[in-house]
C-alpha cells in the first residue's frame, strides 16, 4: 500500500474554516483607497490600475435566496517558489469554491511553476485528482519552479496565453517576489484591457511574507512543528550521551523567524539570530566567542555537550563577512583579475568565477584563495584567510551563473563548529579552558517543506483557495487573499482580500529601482524575540531541552499554532 494509514486518514480531514465560506458571499470594500508601503508615488506610476485602492471583507449574502448559480469560471492556478506544505489544500479550496458556484467552471493547473505558464504546459484539476492530495503535504500535484515572469517579454506571453486559455483568473501562490510579479501581471494584463483578474495567496515556510495585512504565510506552521520535533530530540540526544555538541542550521535564508520560533520551542543553550547579529554588527569571531563562551562555561560544570541553532542566512548578516562577499563579487568581476589562480583571460564576474574554479582542478584551494585574497583589503584578506579552507574557497569559487556567492550553500553550522574548536583549542593552550569540544553538524531545511500540513495550515490553506475563488468572481485583480484573527478557530477568522500594491515599496536591486513586496524580519523589540530574550541566558547552562514530540493531528493539542503566528508585533 502507497499511503501509510496516518496519510489516508488525513485524506478524509475536513478543513475549518469561517462560516461565511459555507456558500455564496458578498465582498465589499471595508478602507479607504490604501497607499503603498513606501515610495507611494513611484509604485503609483508603475502599477496605475493596480493601486490605491481598498482592502476588501468578505460577508454574507443578504439578498435573495437561494443565491442564483454563479457564471461558469476559467480559472488558473500556479506554484511559485520552494514548496510549503498546504499548497494542496490551496487547490481544494479554489476548486470546491468554483464547483459550488457553477458545476461548469473549471481550474486549470500550470506545471512547474511560472514557466508552465510561460510555456503553456498545464492540466485540468478535478475531484479525482484532488481527493488524493487533500490535506497532503508537497506540491507535486503541480510542481513548483523559481522562474520568474517579471520581463517585458514573459509578461506578455504570459497575458497571450492567460487570453487563450480564456482565463477570468490566475491565482499565484508564492512568496514576496512571485507576489509582486503577480501584480506586475495583473497590471500589465489591465492595460492591455484583458479579462484575466491575477490574485496571490501567501506562502513561505520562511514566514517573512508577513505585514500588517497578513499574519501569516503558510507552510510556515507547519515548517517549525517539524524543526522543533527534530531539535528537541538532539537537545535530548545531547544530555543523554553526553558527549557532543549539535550545531544545527536551520532554513530561512533572509529571516529567523524558523529559528526564533524553533528556540522557544525547544530551549536550546544557544540561538543565533541573524537580525540581531545584524544590528548588533556582529562579526564572525564575536559569534564564535559566544559560542566559546558558552562551552567553556558548561566545562566548567562538567557539561561537554549541549545544542547550538542557527538560522540559514547567518553568515550575510555578519558585517565582516558581509563586506568580504562585497569585495569578492568586485574583484571577481573586474575584467582583468580573470588570471586568477592561472586562468584565462575573461569577462565578468561568472566567466572569472567559474575560470577559477576550473583551475582549481590544477591548482591547490589553498593556492587559489591566497591569490584572491592578494587583492582584497587588508581587512578582508585577514578574514578571508583565517577560514578553514574549504570554505575560503567556497566563498571565491562556487558562485551561481550570475556570479553570487551561494550563500544557501555555505555549511555555516560546519564552518561556526570548526572555528569554535580552533578558539577552544587555543584556550586549551592559554590554560583557560580544559573541556572536551566534539560536534555533530545538521542542517534541517528540505525536511520541513512537503510535511503533511499541521491542522492549522490545512484550514488556512482551504480557506485561502476558497477566498482566492471568491476574489476572482467578484473581479478583484491585483490583490492577495487573506485571512485575519488566525490565533483565534477558523470559524472565526474574518477573510477578504488587501491590494498587492499596499504592501509594496522601492528597493535598488543591480542599480535599478525596483517595485517589492517588503519582506517582514524578525522585530527584535517585539513580543516573541524579547521571550526569548528574557530566559536566553538561563538556558545556555541549564539543560532545559524541552519536548516537543510529533506534530499533532488530533486530540486537544492538534489545534495550536507557533507562538509567533499567535503574536501580533
Ligand atoms: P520560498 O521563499 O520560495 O518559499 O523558499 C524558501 C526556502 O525554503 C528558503 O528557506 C531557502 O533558502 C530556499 O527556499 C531554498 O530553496 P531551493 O534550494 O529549493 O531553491
Amino acid at each position: 500500500e502507497k499511503h501509510s494509514t496516518l496519510a489516508l486518514e488525513r485524506h478524509v480531514y475536513r478543513p475549518r474554516r469561517p462560516p461565511v465560506l459555507s456558500g455564496s458571499f458578498v465582498v465589499t470594500r471595508c478602507s479607504e483607497a490604501l497607499p503603498a508601503a513606501g515610495n507611494d508615488e513611484k509604485i503609483a506610476a508603475l502599477f496605475p490600475h493596480m493601486h490605491r485602492k481598498p482592502l476588501v471583507r468578505i460577508g454574507f449574502h443578504s439578498g435573495p435566496q437561494p443565491v442564483p448559480v454563479g457564471r461558469p469560471l476559467r480559472v488558473g492556478v500556479l506554484f511559485s517558489g520552494g514548496p510549503a506544505s498546504g499548497g494542496h489544500n490551496v487547490l481544494t479550496g479554489l476548486y470546491e469554491y468554483l464547483a459550488t458556484r457553477n458545476v461548469s467552471s473549471s481550474l486549470l493547473g500550470f506545471l512547474g511553476g511560472p514557466s508552465g505558464l510561460l510555456d503553456d504546459k498545464h492540466i485540468e484539476i478535478d475531484e479525482m485528482l484532488l481527493f488524493k492530495h487533500r490535506n497532503q503535504g508537497g506540491f507535486h500535484l503541480l510542481g513548483s519552479g523559481r522562474t520568474k515572469i517579471e520581463t517585458a517579454e514573459q509578461l506578455e506571453v504570459a497575458f497571450r496565453n492567460c487570453e487563450k486559455l480564456e482565463l477570468d483568473g490566475l491565482v499565484i501562490v508564492g512568496g514576496d517576489d512571485s507576489n509582486t510579479n503577480a501584480c506586475l501581471l495583473g497590471e500589465y494584463i489591465a492595460e492591455h484591457r484583458g479579462r484575466t483578474c491575477v490574485v496571490g495567496v501567501p506562502k513561505t515556510i520562511d514566514g517573512d511574507l508577513r505585514n500588517e495585512y497578513i499574519e501569516a504565510s503558510f507552510g510556515f506552521d507547519t515548517a517549525c512543528k517539524t524543526y522543533a520535533e527534530l531539535v528537541s530530540n538532539l537537545g535530548f540526544d545531547a544530555s543523554s550521551a553526553q558527549k557532543v555538541y549539535h550545531i544545527c542550521r536551520l532554513m530561512g535564508r533572509s529571516a529567523s523567524h524558523i529559528t526564533l520560533e524553533v528556540a522557544l520551542q525547544t530551549h536550546p543553550n544557544v540561538a543565533i539570530i541573524s537580525e540581531e547579529v545584524a544590528a548588533k554588527r556582529q562579526t564572525l569571531p564575536m559569534i564564535v566567542n559566544i559560542i566559546a563562551d558558552t562551552v567553556c562555561e558548561r566545562a566548567q560544570m562538567g557539561k561537554n555537550y549541549g545544542l547550538v541553532i542557527l538560522p540559514e542566512g547567518i553568515v550575510e548578516f555578519m558585517p565582516d563577512i558581509r563586506a568580504l562577499i562585497a569585495e569578492l563579487n568586485e574583484v571577481l568581476s573586474a575584467p582583468n583579475t580573470s588570471n586568477v589562480g592561472a586562468a584565462a583571460t575573461g569577462n565578468g564576474m561568472a566567466a572569472a568565477a567559474a575560470e577559477a574554479a576550473a583551475a582549481a582542478d590544477t591548482k591547490s584551494e589553498a593556492t587559489i584563495v591566497k591569490e584572491i585574497a592578494a587583492m582584497l583589503s587588508d581587512k578582508s584578506a585577514t578574514l578571508l584567510l583565517s577560514l578553514p579552507v574549504p570554505f575560503a574557497a567556497q566563498l571565491c569559487l562556487d558562485r551561481d551563473p550570475h556570479g553570487n556567492v551561494q550563500v544557501s550553500k555555505i555549511e555555516s553550522e560546519r564552518l561556526i563548529a570548526e572555528l569554535v574548536d580552533r578558539e577552544l583549542q587555543r584556550r586549551k593552550h592559554e590554560r583557560t579552558y580544559c573541556g572536551t569540544f566534539s560536534t555533530v553538524t545538521h542542517f534541517f531545511g528540505y525536511e520541513g517543506r512537503c510535511g503533511l500540513p499541521s491542522n492549522f495550515d490545512c484550514n488556512y490553506c482551504y480557506t485561502l483557495g476558497l477566498v482566492a475563488g471568491g476574489l476572482i468572481e467578484h473581479g478583484y485583480t491585483g490583490y492577495m487573499a487573506r485571512a485575519t484573527g488566525l490565533c483565534r478557530a477558523p470559524e472565526l477568522w474574518e477573510v477578504g482580500g488587501v491590494p498587492l500594491t499596499s504592501m509594496m515599496n522601492i528597493e535598488r536591486r543591480k542599480g535599478k529601482d525596483v517595485p517589492v513586496i517588503e519582506k517582514s524580519t524578525v522585530n527584535l523589540g517585539g513580543a516573541v524575540f524579547q521571550s526569548y530574550k528574557s530566559v536566553r541566558h538561563a538556558w545556555r547552562l541549564s539543560d532545559d531541552y524541552r519536548v516537543v514530540g510529533p506534530m499533532q493531528f488530533y486530540g486537544p493539542h492538534a489545534d495550536e499554532i507557533t507562538r509567533t503566528i499567535e503574536t501580533t508585533e
